[in-house]
């Protein structure tokens, strides 16, 4: 039994994939008003996986059912996971396995800090999923998941092996954490500037011109520092043209009232910067005009 924590919009979707694969699964909601919202939809997610609809019936409980967990996923967002994993402890069988979807890092860490006795594993993910409607969700870009173990030469679950290519085109990756660093920096590079502007994706290069320039050559330093020596500037324009006419999902946040994963994204990044003594003016500038932009919005900063 595979159990998701957190019915959002990642959440559902491998909830919904792992339905229509035959692997059983069971979604860890909020709380009690969460699960009575569900039930009061007979359990049931209408999921657009972009070539039609499909009515699945899901299982949903929450935090304090007694049942142990041996494979966890982690669907909530960054700021979220410490906290909804801590409330699981008791539930964690040792030598189990937790599975972290979030962007950005640091939730990754703290929360293979806080369960010493399980293995944790990250993935980077490229999907793109959203819910129109309580009860609905589309899964509106296929893209692909890269996983690997945290801090330990773990080998990779043995239930990753069952999932089908059909749905889950994902693959294992040790080190994982050079793939979480680029997908950090593309991030850091593309969504504050979409915040601050409140443009889409194609638009940063003609907003910021010199300044994403800048934050480009300080995250390349960053990079290097952690042995990532890819060019990142390439990589950076290419994600920008392919999702020109995407809203990002830091933007879409901010226009849904929701906090932001910023902290974990371009905070992150600068406090990196910090503790290996790097320059990084354009990003730390960055990081304060996105952070007005979210006190302007009455958002958290955090
Ligand atoms: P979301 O806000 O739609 O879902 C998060 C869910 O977690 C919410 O339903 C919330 O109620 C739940 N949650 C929070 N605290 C909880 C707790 N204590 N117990 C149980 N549930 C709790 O966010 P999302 O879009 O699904 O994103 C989740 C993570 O995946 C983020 O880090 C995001 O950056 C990353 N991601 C999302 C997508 C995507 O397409 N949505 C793609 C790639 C990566
Ligand atoms: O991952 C993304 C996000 O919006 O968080 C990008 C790559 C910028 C695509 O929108």
């Amino acid at each position: 039994m595979l159990y998701i924590l957190g019915a959002g919009s990642l959440g559902l979707l491998w909830a919904a994939r792992l339905q229509q694969a035959g692997i059983a699964c069971r979604v860890i909601v909020r709380n009690a008003q969460q699960l009575e919202a569900w039930q009061q939809r007979n359990n049931r997610l209408l999921f657009n996986d972009g070539n039609g609809n499909h009515a699945l019936t899901l299982n949903f409980e929450t935090p304090d059912t007694t049942r142990m967990i041996r494979h966890l996923i982690v669907a909530t967002k960054a700021h979220a996971a410490l906290e909804a994993v801590r409330q699981l402890r008791h539930r964690l069988r040792p030598a189990g396995d937790i599975l972290m979807l979030q962007n950005g890092l640091g939730s990754q860490q703290a929360v293979a800090q806080a369960c010493r006795a399980q293995q944790v594993f990250a993935a980077s993910v490229t999907d793109g999923a959203w819910q129109p409607a309580p009860g609905e969700l589309t899964w509106a870009g296929r893209g692909s998941t890269v996983v690997g173990p945290l801090d330990s030469g773990a080998p990779c679950p043995e239930w990753f092996n069952r999932l089908p290519p059909a749905l889950f085109d994902w693959r294992w990756q040790t080190p994982i954490m050079p793939t979480l660093w680029r997908k950090l920096a593309i991030n850091c590079a593309i969504n504050p500037f979409t915040l601050i502007y409140n443009c889409h994706n194609g638009e940063v290069p003609t907003r910021a011109g010199p300044w994403l320039d800048t934050c480009l050559t300080e995250l390349q330093e960053l990079l290097r520092a952690q042995g990532v020596t890819e060019e990142l500037a390439p990589l950076v324009h290419d994600v920008i043209r392919s999702t020109a006419a995407n809203s990002s999902s830091m933007r879409q946040d901010l226009h849904a009232g929701r906090r932001t994963e910023i902290d974990y994204i371009l905070g992150y990044a600068c406090r990196q910067a910090r503790q290996n003594d790097l320059q990084a003016p354009a990003l730390e500038r960055l990081l304060d005009a996105a952070k007005d932009c979210l006190r302007r919005h009455q958002l958290p900063t955090d």
